[in-house]
């Protein structure tokens, strides 16, 4: 059961109050993956950190449970490609220039490989069996898949988008989305980067020059009007 309330909620954000309906909003979490997230996965086989990304587990925990418990509307994207790579751009593999790249044996079986075991979404944040999981091949959630469809089917106008990293998925998937004529907004705690002056960056450019792509708050807040 999806709720129907239309009634507007307003949460305290940057920069200016962001307005929502229930009905009209989801919760999308970008690339909650094991192999970003985890000990001895991709992204720290490239040399990050991923304490870094681990603190955003717990506020999107939270969110998430308070979210479900009212019926509210979720998607998880995880990024990642073919087991035979037919999706991989030859640019993309070669990127980088690491020994070990996408496709290739990992320590979570193939690098970002859908069905690998570090491919998956973390077990904190594990997708229920009707929440719709976007497989995508690049960064932006809309490139290449059918979010852009499911979202307009349910009538979505809104959307809160947390999850890793700040300044390359996330980012790039709350542009695609202000293009489309979404309402993004981006609790702060609820995402993360290796980077922490990518982080600041990553959200200031979001709700810089009066909210050019969206709109930044803290999952408190959002929680408070919940
Ligand atoms: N999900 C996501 O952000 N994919 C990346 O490759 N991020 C990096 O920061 N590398």
């Amino acid at each position: 059961m999806i709720r129907t309330t239309h009634e507007i909620l307003t949460v305290n954000a940057e920069p200016y109050p962001f307005e929502f309906s229930l009905a009209t909003c989801a919760l999308l979490i970008i690339d909650m993956q094991r192999d970003f997230l985890e000990p001895g996965g991709f992204g720290e086989m490239l040399g990050n950190d991923v304490s870094q990304l681990r603190a955003a587990i717990e506020p999107n925990r939270r969110l998430l449970e308070v979210w479900r418990s009212k019926k509210l509307q979720v998607m998880h994207t995880r990024e990642g490609h073919r087991p035979d790579l037919t999706d991989l751009p030859p640019a993309k593999k070669i990127r980088g220039r690491s020994k070990t790249c996408i496709g290739d044996a990992g320590p979570m079986g193939r690098i970002l490989v859908r069905g690998e075991a570090g491919h998956d979404i973390i077990p904190e944040l594990y997708p229920l069996p009707f929440e719709p999981v976007i497989d995508k091949p690049g960064k932006g959630a809309f490139f290449a898949t059918d979010l852009h469809a499911i979202l307009q089917n349910r009538g979505i106008q809104q959307l809160i988008v947390t999850g890793v990293t700040t300044e390359v998925c996330v980012n790039t998937t709350v542009r695609e989305a202000n293009d489309r004529g979404y309402d993004c907004l981006v609790p702060s705690d609820c995402v993360g980067s290796y980077f922490p002056e990518f982080q600041a960056m990553g959200l200031k450019m979001i709700k810089a020059q009066g909210g050019i792509f969206g709109w930044v708050s803290h999952s408190e807040k959002l929680l408070a009007v919940l």
